[in-house]
């Protein structure tokens, strides 16, 4: 008879080290990462990036300036104001103001352009909270309040997941190898489960740019989830005086309104470094402006002009509302041969108390005429309607970027109801052309400036283009 051993048997030993992860758990963060990597990343909207630099255009008191206003990592800080002022500098006393829009709180700091002097003019205003704001820029003549959004950047749980899981990876791989890990159990399991954190936060750095960003502080609410966009704004463009008189200064206003509810818009976004590109030309095309108007208040822009002759005038601006695509908004007016009865501007906010006018010294012609340089290289010879021409403008000296782009180039048709803008490819450092292309919609003969910015002047290079159809003249 057997007798049955009661004495316990002994189990197979455990093995030492943590079961290995099954090999569908080892591929998933690599097939995640093939997935993600293959998921169109998320679409770049025009809104400014916390502590990225918000950069606005202005034309004030007949300068061109750019105002930047740099990007803030905490709050309360000190934010840097920066004016570049392009050639002709006038001189030039500018007040600066930054008010929070929540609180009230505002700073002050002030900058004096010395005549002939381009810029970069540093300032520098306090914010004491993250949010709406106003940077009021004022002039003796003429006040801009710009709309500001200080963002300021958070840590997104990513950031702290990879840098959280690399500092645990290495204090276990360290910690475990150190200890023995190859041949005794614990240290073994401690390099084991390093490894896998490492791979875990190795994945999600991958991953990281496709993953939805932190919202930072200050940032606006999001408006109409699933919205589609809101309605185009219906601009108006008036003068004042009424009549402008040929030589004499006068204030070209644009009045936007929302198309449904037609309450001013005040949801112009920066594209292209402006709230507004406006360019204004005469009718023949003689007198070219681009221009980049002060912001009154909502929906009312404004820009001091001077125009030599009288005639027809057209304007054309583009404008962006946020959530929505670009939009052009076109309007005309008259410069009559003599000054207007009044002789006065009523200043409805665009002027101060004194409505002082005629000092600023507004030039009344294309700022620059058209000197002898080489003229622009067209290709094909005959431009076809439809198909790409490309044109490359000659130039000298140090190019700089000007509203984010090497160059610019406007086309307009001879009676203005077309108004094209396309950019330059960008440049390598010491070129010393510009290459535009740009596809004539219709045969004809076309108007067309181009602009760059090389030693701190704003260039202007204007000319014509003949325009044939498909195997026609
Ligand atoms: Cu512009």
């Amino acid at each position: 008879m057997r007798i049955l051993s009661l004495k316990p048997q002994r189990l197979p030993r455990r093995p030492l080290l943590l079961p290995p992860p099954p090999r569908p758990l080892l591929l998933l963060p690599l097939l995640l990462l093939l997935v993600l990597a293959l998921w169109p990343a998320p679409a770049g909207a025009h809104v400014v990036a916390p502590g990225a630099d918000l950069r606005l255009a202005q034309t004030i008191a007949g300068a061109e300036l750019t105002i930047t206003v740099r990007g803030v990592s905490r709050t309360p800080a000190p934010a840097v104001v920066e004016i570049e002022a392009f050639h002709p500098v006038p001189d030039l006393p500018v007040e600066l103001t930054m008010r929070s829009t929540e609180t009230g709180r505002a700073t002050r700091a002030s900058v004096r352009l010395a005549a002939g002097r381009a810029g970069p003019y540093r300032a520098s205003v306090q914010v004491f909270k993250a949010g709406p704001h106003e940077l009021e820029v004022r002039t003796p003549a003429e006040r801009s309040v710009l709309p500001v959004r200080v963002l300021v950047p958070v840590t997104s749980p990513w950031e702290l997941v990879i840098h959280g899981g690399f500092y645990a990876a290495g204090i276990l791989v360290v910690g475990g190898l150190l200890t023995g890990g190859t041949s005794r159990r614990g240290p073994a399991a401690a390099v084991r489960a390093g490894a896998l954190v490492g791979v875990v936060a190795l994945t999600v750095a991958v991953l990281s740019p496709r993953l939805p960003e932190p919202v930072p502080d200050g940032a606006a609410p999001v408006a109409e989830p699933g919205g589609g966009g809101r309605p185009y704004l219906v601009g108006r463009f008036s003068t004042q005086p009424a009549r402008p008189a040929a030589g004499a200064e006068f204030t070209l206003l644009v009045d936007l309104v929302d198309g449904s509810t037609g309450r001013p818009v005040d949801d112009l976004v920066p594209h292209h470094e402006a709230l507004a590109h406006l360019v204004v030309t005469s009718a023949d095309g003689t007198y070219f402006r681009h221009l980049h108007p002060v912001r009154l208040g909502p929906g009312r822009l404004a820009v001091r002009l001077r125009a030599g002759r009288p005639g027809r005038y057209l304007t054309h601006a583009e404008l962006e509302r946020t959530g929505s695509g670009g939009q052009l908004v076109t309007g005309t007016f008259e410069v009559t041969s003599t000054l207007d009865a009044t002789g006065t501007l009523d200043a409805t906010g665009t002027l101060d108390a004194t409505g002082t006018l005629g000092v600023t010294g507004i030039p009344a012609g294309p700022a620059t005429p058209p000197a002898s340089r080489a003229a622009p290289v067209i290709v094909p010879a005959r431009p076809v309607a439809g198909r790409p021409t490309t044109m490359r403008i000659g130039t000298a000296g140090r190019l700089q970027p000007w509203l984010g782009m090497p160059g610019h180039l406007i086309v307009r048709d001879r009676a203005g109801g077309f108004l094209g803008h396309v950019h330059a490819a960008p440049a390598p450092a010491r070129a010393t052309a510009l290459a535009f292309t740009f596809s004539f919609p219709a045969p004809g003969t076309y108007l067309a400036w181009a602009q760059y910015v090389r030693d701190s002047t704003i260039e202007t290079v204007p000319f014509t283009v003949t325009v044939g159809s498909e195997g026609g003249t």
